[in-house]
């Protein structure tokens, strides 16, 4: 069959400081191209829908996914599934990926025809057997993870292994487009999927059923050693929660001799157990690495269950600062913040020469702040739960509220980007510039345009054609009155729990992610 693979426009954030491949839907398309199928990607990160419109006309594919790993994507994917069967009707469209799992059902009544199924969970997993079944007129609920609106198939299933999985990332047709700051271009890896931990704000460790699961040190070096880039951005959530598979990683890419610049996210307390990885990893090339704080102040950390002292994740701090990493760490701002808590968090951004992004608490299917949010949702539109915009109420008038976030934002803005971060980066700007790289001198002015309390505003006013579905407390007429609901979050696993076995940890590790738990899960 001839499937076109789609990922969605960008977000807001992808239209200043990065944007990375869509190394998912890359890993699906591997697999149905290993299985026989003729594949082509086009992602509209880099592309325009009329591109897409124009490939569909030309190429008239068998069959179309989308790939739905963001709520804020979802009216577009619908919109074009709606565009793509009135070109081609005999195409198969289907949606696949993070947010479209925990939204299935929603899903396919807005689109009213036009998506034929979603494949919920690992698209790897299911995606051959769901292309035989429409090529060959079988049943397309015997596929486990397909939803259509005539029922349900089988849970979704895990991949046997990872290993044998090889993202297409020759299918990607602009791969100089994918930076990340200075890493220009940078392509993107995998070491590990899945998340021992339980963030409350979090959907990583409910799609995956809490489980974590490691690629051999072999495959990934083998994989790394294939990439041209000499960025890479490390995808997995946390990294190197397992000292000894970082290690083994680090240790391969040295004895390999391969040399690049690398991005990656993990948290404070792995760093500081696993000091001797990070140290290997800086001497290798760790340049930059994400560490969600969340919170400066201990009531805040407790309500996201993020399980680690302000004291321990400052020590965090001081410990990257020592390798010479430079660090970005998140603060979640939360709707309720008057103009003092801001100021507070203002002064803090200024004192410490961390990069500093906040995005706004956001409860989101899958996460257990939605489970528990009994509060009126100010909107229901998917495009403003892209962690950027406010939907529960504000304590502050909306407006307000936009032009203290933004003027927060700003001061990272003013730290980071336009003429001080050049200043700070001139020859590896001109370095870039005349290798034809353009996208991290392109980001340094953009800020402004992209970040402001007006458009933000603006974004509210926009008529909404689908809602999604509210969270089942506020739907529950005694909801708020009787207090928080007792909830079994295995309930909205999309990959069902595997238990202890389902993480490629060791005992003392699994008893260090118990320790900084606190219970629930
Ligand atoms: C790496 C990452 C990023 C990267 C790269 C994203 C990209 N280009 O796709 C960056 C840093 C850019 C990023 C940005 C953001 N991210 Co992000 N990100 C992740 C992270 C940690 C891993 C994603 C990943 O690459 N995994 C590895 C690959 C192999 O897996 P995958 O993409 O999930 O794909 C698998 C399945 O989903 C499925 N699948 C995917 N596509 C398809 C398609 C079909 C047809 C099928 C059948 C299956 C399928 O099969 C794949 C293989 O098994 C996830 C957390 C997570 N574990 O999912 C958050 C996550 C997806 N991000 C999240 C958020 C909030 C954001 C931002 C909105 C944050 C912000 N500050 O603005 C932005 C938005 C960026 C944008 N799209 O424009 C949330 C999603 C929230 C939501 N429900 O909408 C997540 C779940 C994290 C969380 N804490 O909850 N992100
Ligand atoms: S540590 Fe928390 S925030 Fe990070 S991926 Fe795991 S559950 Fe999500």
């Amino acid at each position: 069959m001839r499937l076109l693979a789609v990922h969605p426009s960008g977000l807001m954030y992808t239209r200043v400081f990065l944007r990375l491949e869509p190394l998912g839907l890359e890993a699906v398309a591997g697999a149905a191209r290993d299985a026989g199928h003729d594949v082509r990607l086009i992602d509209l990160q880099v592309e325009t829908h009329r591109d897409l419109m124009r490939l569909v006309r030309a190429w008239q594919p068998d069959a179309l996914c989308f790939s739905g790993n963001y709520l804020a994507n979802i009216p577009e994917i619908i919109d074009l599934a709606i565009a793509v069967k009135a070109a081609r009707p005999a195409c198969f469209v289907f949606v696949g990926g993070h947010s479209v799992s925990f939204t299935a059902h929603d899903l396919l009544h807005h689109a009213e025809g036009a998506i034929d199924c979603v494949l919920r969970g690992e698209g790897e997993a299911s995606v051959s057997a769901l292309l035989d079944a429409v090529a060959h007129g079988g049943d397309l609920l015997a596929v486990p993870g397909v939803l259509t609106t005539q029922g349900t198939g089988p849970p979704p299933r895990f991949v046997e292994r990872l290993d044998p999985v090889r993202p297409a990332r020759d299918l990607l047709r602009h791969r100089r487009k994918y930076f990340i700051g200075t890493l220009d271009p940078c392509a993107s890896i995998e070491f590990a999927r899945g998340c021992p931990w339980d963030c409350t704000f979090c959907s990583a460790w409910t799609f995956y059923g809490r489980s974590y699961r490691t690629r051999s040190p072999e495959v990934v070096v083998e994989e790394l050693a294939a990439l041209r880039e000499p960025g890479i951005f490390i995808v997995d959530d946390v990294a190197f929660v397992h000292a000894e598979h970082g290690m083994a990683i680090g240790e391969a890419i040295r004895r390999r001799g391969i040399r690049k610049r690398y991005y990656l996210e993990t948290r404070g307390d792995v760093l500081l157990r696993n000091k001797d990885v990070f140290r290997l990893w800086q001497s290798i090339g760790l340049k930059y690495m994400f560490l969600g704080l969340e919170a400066i102040d201990e009531e805040g950390l407790k309500a996201f269950r993020k399980r680690i002292s302000i004291d321990r994740n400052f020590e965090a701090l001081e410990f990257a600062r020592s390798l010479g990493i430079t660090v970005a760490v998140n603060l979640i701002a939360d709707p309720d913040w008057d103009h003092a808590r801001f100021e507070t968090i203002r002064n803090w951004c200024l004192e410490i020469p961390e990069i500093v992004n906040i995005s706004v608490n956001t409860p989101y299917p899958g996460t257990e702040n939605w489970q528990r949010e009994a509060r009126r949702l100010t909107s229901l539109d998917y495009r403003l739960f892209d962690i950027q915009h406010a939907v529960v109420p504000t304590r502050l008038p909306l407006p307000e509220f936009y032009a203290e976030l933004v003027r927060t934002q700003q001061v990272l803005n003013r730290k980071h980007l336009g003429w001080t971060a050049l200043r700070g980066a001139t020859g590896q700007a001109t370095r870039l510039l005349l290798h034809g790289q353009t996208n991290f001198v392109r980001m340094l002015w953009k800020f402004n345009s992209v970040f402001d309390p007006r458009l933000q505003l603006a974004d509210h006013a926009r008529a909404v054609r689908y809602e999604m579905t509210p969270p089942p407390a506020m739907l529950a007429t005694h909801g708020a009155a009787q207090g928080a609901p007792r909830i079994d979050m295995k309930t909205v696993y999309i990959h069902g729990p595997t238990g202890r076995k389902g993480r490629k940890i060791d005992d003392a590790t699994e008893q260090f992610v118990d320790e900084t738990r606190m219970g629930l899960g």
